[in-house]
């Protein structure tokens, strides 16, 4: 949880997977493949939700595969790699920036906007509407149990913007103020589901019956293409220490501690990504064009 946030995850596997690059002592072509893929194995498993890492990995691997089948020479292949990882991050970067610029326009004078969790995005899109010379306010949902909301509210208000931090069960009780609600995403299905932090889907029923607009930041690559062919997005569940961190007195109580859930297509209005805004239900269209009809699943590093 030092690296967190779903862009965040997937710059730092770009940077391990880097790091690799320029460490190997492979002295084959075969040797540096197989070196960079026992990597990202590693870098895969150390979280299952945010797709953004996996998508990272597929963006670096891919690239190498094609360059060995060309017949690449080992230096070739570490000089292409180390470059390949630095332009993910770029690339990220820049959709977080251009993902500001295209939210911050749905952004409006007087709103009240409702956040929950951290999400770089989200806090890219307020940032530019406020420099966009708008004035709104934020209500930062804290979110339990890591209450990475306070790190949404300390950045806005460094930013200059008004923000109120409550606690997550107090949504509704502010939603009939609230102009709309703006999340972030560790994954996007085929179908336009959202999976984020824990207590979005809450949030997004919610909003949903108060008649509150629902708009998600996310970059495209975000968007799972897994769920192209039916394959579900697992849900981390984390340790139980981070709800209760003294277990005396608990004994014989089960905890249960999803670090994240699904909200379905229909609770969200529209997708902000780096490409323009979507529907949700044009998620697969995006992951169409990404990876083509015929993606198999079959991955670079199997
Ligand atoms: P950015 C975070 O998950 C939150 O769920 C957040 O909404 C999402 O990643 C996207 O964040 P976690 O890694 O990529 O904190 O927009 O568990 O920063």
């Amino acid at each position: 949880m030092d690296i967190r946030g779903a862009a965040e995850i997937a710059q730092y596997a770009s940077l391990g997977m880097k790091t690799e690059a320029e460490k190997s002592i492979a002295t084959t072509p075969q040797g540096f493949m197989d070196d960079m893929k026992e990597t990202a194995r590693f870098l895969l498993i150390t979280r299952p939700t945010a797709v953004s890492l996996p998508n990272a990995i597929r963006y670096i691997l891919s690239r190498l595969m094609s360059d060995n089948e060309k017949g690449m020479g080992i230096e070739g292949l570490r000089r292409n790699t180390i470059s390949n990882s630095e332009r993910f991050i770029s690339l990220s970067n820049a959709a977080i920036q251009t993902i500001g610029e295209i939210g911050a326009r749905r952004i409006k004078e007087g709103d009240i906007i409702m956040t929950h969790c951290n999400s770089r995005c989200v806090i890219s899109v307020l940032i530019e509407a406020y420099k966009g010379g708008k004035h709104f306010s934020v209500i930062a949902c804290e979110t339990r149990p890591r209450l990475q909301g306070h790190l949404t509210a300390k950045a806005l208000r460094d930013a200059g913007i008004d923000v109120t931090l409550i606690v997550d069960s107090a949504a509704r009780y502010f939603l009939d103020d609230v102009k709309k609600v703006v999340i972030g995403a560790d994954s996007v299905a085929a179908n336009g589901a959202v999976i984020n932090k824990i207590g979005t889907s809450t949030i997004a029923a919610l909003a949903h019956e108060a008649r509150v607009r629902l708009m998600v930041a996310a970059e495209t690559y975000k968007f799972h293409p897994g769920t192209m062919h039916g394959e579900l997005v697992e849900i981390e569940e984390r340790d139980a220490t981070e709800i209760i961190p003294d277990m005396r007195g608990f004994e014989g109580i089960r905890i249960r501690n999803p670090a994240f859930d699904i909200t379905p297509p229909e609770y969200i209005d529209l997708i902000v990504t780096e490409l323009g805004i979507i529907p949700p239900q044009a998620a697969v269209l995006v992951l169409k064009e990404q990876y083509g009809w015929e993606f198999s699943g079959k991955e670079p590093w199997e």
